[in-house]
């Protein structure tokens, strides 16, 4: 017919490249085999759909049904008055700061209300409502008590008497708990940080009333036509920052110690390849150890291996994916099946006979991918379900954890037979060591004569030890998997910047082979090496999964108490980095770094780069008034760098930069100076 226009052709569907896509060997085995089985991942997503590049310069805003008003920056920039404005008049800078705090909101509240439900479980513990909890952590109860302002001892008769563990486990539950909704006070964890940081806070007026309150307060301040100034904007940001870091983070972590035990190094193996082609593979992703540690328990039960075995399995095979794998394997040695981009991938081995997920970095696709296997995947958290109708929802409850736990390892041990697709589990997995924590850097690296960090500061102070790297976050399939992680990581070890890492980072770095001791001989500077073999750890420390971001803190916090290198975080020879971030958690995370006293580095992009204005505000301001500020890097060694330099910048002000001249000094410089 006339006019008529020809039906648009189907796009031809574009498929990774394995190699561009990711470092990893596995990853480009599993990408490989995931086309020839015409299966698509995320990783063929990525190269067929671009990123909004208004909103990746966060200035589109969608908070009213006027928009969505679209403000990008001009190819040229803007020269003169910027005059960009939404419908109600709305600047960049008011734009880009209300979706950065809202992401604040979005990453804080996913961190507090994972912590929240631990403290659920802890009460129910405490109140004895439940078997299958119970309090394994004694020293940390008593520790965490007093900051939570609760007694543990008791005057009776003239006498102090210690007092009964269980009134304080149920004092500190109910405490903890308060700290989401109390009405009067402030959150109470604040005052774990260094004095100076505390008093600098409430100067500046952030310190968190309560944890739900201040998330809340970002939703209502970023409604159409209320904070309508970018630093006041920022400063609701940065409160609800510190209440995760300091707050629903920091309990999740303390509580989650309390209950299930606190880390101490441990070993164990990284990637795709612990998977067992003769064994029941139960793949647990999300990132609750609530349910976790129960399915642990319950795969270590004499019945249930002999079940596994009845159905012709050699026995069951844990491993996890994304934060869940951090933390049973901090607290089990279970091994890590792989990063956030692998969860299709773990599926795709066919190997894989139940992934069981709660909350969190949980891909929608991977129910799309499990159809095409024989894998059972279950939800388990009544917040977390998916539409697609292969997905069996088992709802987990403490109350009967360990009867849930039961049925979830059954119906995969059940699903074993039931394999069909021919399996190819990749051969890569590295050996690690991992399970460290504030705790254990305290033993491994303290001095015994003053019970503290005392050893790790007389290294930076002579220079062995440059610094220290908070070396996190996710992956980003917008990037190559795994190389900005390792590339940064590698360049700060090389350098003698220790390395302390969460989350994804811990992933990565793992699957590299870089958490064992070994690693230090071959990849680190001088200094940094011969303190790892003289006290046997890797120079990269994994300190678990992200709310456990909260232990950099209390490290950094213990650095600080354990004197010589200044009396705040923002002193120390210390940076951040989250080379691969993707998560709204990520920019909470960055923000309490920040916020601490701590610079930085965000690889990937930055929703901020449409507002120049407020782009300097957070990447240079924020330093005058915290002492610590954002910065993007894209390049992995400059990212590297620029950490180094601000570790250097804080070496000289403190005084200490001539000791690390010295260690720098090869065998010429010697010579050079004996013969003078
Ligand atoms: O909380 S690092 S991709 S898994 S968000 Fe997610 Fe990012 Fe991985 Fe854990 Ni954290």
């Amino acid at each position: 017919m006339e006019g008529k226009k020809d039906a648009p052709k189907a796009k031809a569907v574009k498929l990774a490249d394995p190699k561009t896509a990711s470092i990893d060997g596995a990853t480009q085995e599993m990408i490989d085999l995931s086309h020839k089985l015409e299966i698509e991942t995320v990783f063929d997503r990525a190269v067929s759909m671009k990123p909004c590049n208004i909103g990746t310069q966060g200035t589109c805003c969608k908070n009213c049904g006027m928009g969505p008003c679209r403000l990008p920056l001009p190819k040229g920039g803007i020269d003169g008055e910027d005059e960009r404005k939404g419908l109600c008049g709305a600047t960049p800078n008011t734009i880009a700061a209300r979706n950065f705090i809202r992401m604040i909101a979005g990453g804080a509240a996913a961190h507090s209300d994972h912590g929240r439900s631990v403290a659920e479980v802890f009460l129910t513990a405490a109140r004895k409502e439940t078997d299958a909890y119970r309090i394994k952590d004694t020293n940390k109860l008593i520790e965490v008590a007093q900051y939570l302002g609760v007694a543990t001892q008791v005057e009776k008769d003239g006498e102090t008497l210690d007092r009964d563990l269980d009134e304080v486990a149920l004092e500190v539950g109910e405490k903890a708990m308060n700290e989401w909704g109390k009405a009067d006070g402030e959150l109470l964890f604040a005052k774990r940080a260094p004095e100076e940081r505390y008093k600098l806070w409430k100067k500046m007026g952030v310190v968190p009333r309560n944890i739900d309150r201040e998330i809340v307060e970002i939703m209502h301040r970023t409604h159409i036509g209320v904070d309508q100034d970018y630093k006041n904007l920022m400063k609701q940001g940065t409160r609800a920052a510190i209440a995760d870091g300091w707050g629903g983070s920091m309990l999740a972590t303390e509580l989650q110690d309390i209950l299930f035990g606190t880390p101490y190094p441990v070993a164990s193996e990284a990637n795709l390849g612990v998977l067992k082609e003769d064994m029941v593979n139960v793949v647990i992703h999300g990132h609750e150890p609530v349910l976790s540690e129960m399915i642990v328990a319950v795969s270590q039960m004499k019945e249930m291996d002999e079940y596994a075995k009845s159905k012709g399995a050699k026995g069951i095979q844990l491993s996890g994916i994304c934060c869940s794998a951090n933390e049973i394997l901090q607290r089990h040695g279970v091994p890590l099946c792989g990063t956030f981009l692998q969860q299709e991938l773990a599926i795709i081995t066919g190997a894989c006979d139940a992934m069981v997920v709660d909350i969190q970095c949980i891909m929608q696709n991977i129910a799309n991918v499990a159809k095409c296997f024989h894998t059972k995947l279950i939800t388990t958290h009544p917040i977390a379900k998916m539409e697609q109708d292969d997905v069996i929802h088992i709802e987990f409850d403490e109350h009967h954890a360990i009867e849930d736990a039961k049925r979830i390892v059954k119906l995969a041990i059940d699903n074993y037979e039931n394999r069909k697709a021919e399996v190819m589990i990749p051969e890569q997995k590295s050996p690690i060591v991992a399970g460290f924590g504030v705790e254990s850097i305290r033993y491994h690296l303290g001095g015994t004569f003053r019970g503290s960090y005392y050893t790790l500061n007389d290294n930076i102070i002579n220079g062995r030890i440059r610094g220290i790297g908070g070396v996190v976050g996710c992956n980003n399939a917008r990037t190559k998997h795994n190389q900005g992680h390792v590339e940064v990581v590698k360049e700060l070890i090389k350098n003698d910047v220790i390395v302390l890492t969460t989350g994804c980072n811990a992933i990565a770095c793992a699957m590299e082979g870089l958490l064992t001791p070994e690693t230090a001989a071959v990849f680190c500077g001088p200094g940094l090496a011969e303190v790892c073999e003289t006290v046997g750890i890797p120079p990269v420390l994994h300190l678990g999964s992200c709310v456990d971001n909260s232990r950099i803190l209390l490290a950094a916090t213990e650095v600080v108490k354990a004197g010589g290198l200044g009396k705040d975080i923002s002193d120390l020879p210390a940076a951040g980095s989250a080379p691969e971030w993707m998560s709204e958690k990520a920019i909470s995370i960055g923000h309490y770094f920040v916020a601490s006293g701590v610079y930085t580095v965000f690889g990937v992009t930055m929703p901020v780069t449409g507002a120049p204005v407020f782009q300097k505000y957070l990447f240079e301001e924020f330093e005058k008034m915290y002492g610590g500020m954002w910065d993007l890097e894209i390049d992995p060694i400059k990212h590297a760098h620029k950490m180094i330099a601000h570790i250097d910048k804080k070496r000289k002000v403190l005084g200490i930069d001539r000791t690390r001249d010295r260690i720098l000094m090869d065998m010429a410089d010697r010579r050079e100076i004996e013969t003078a």
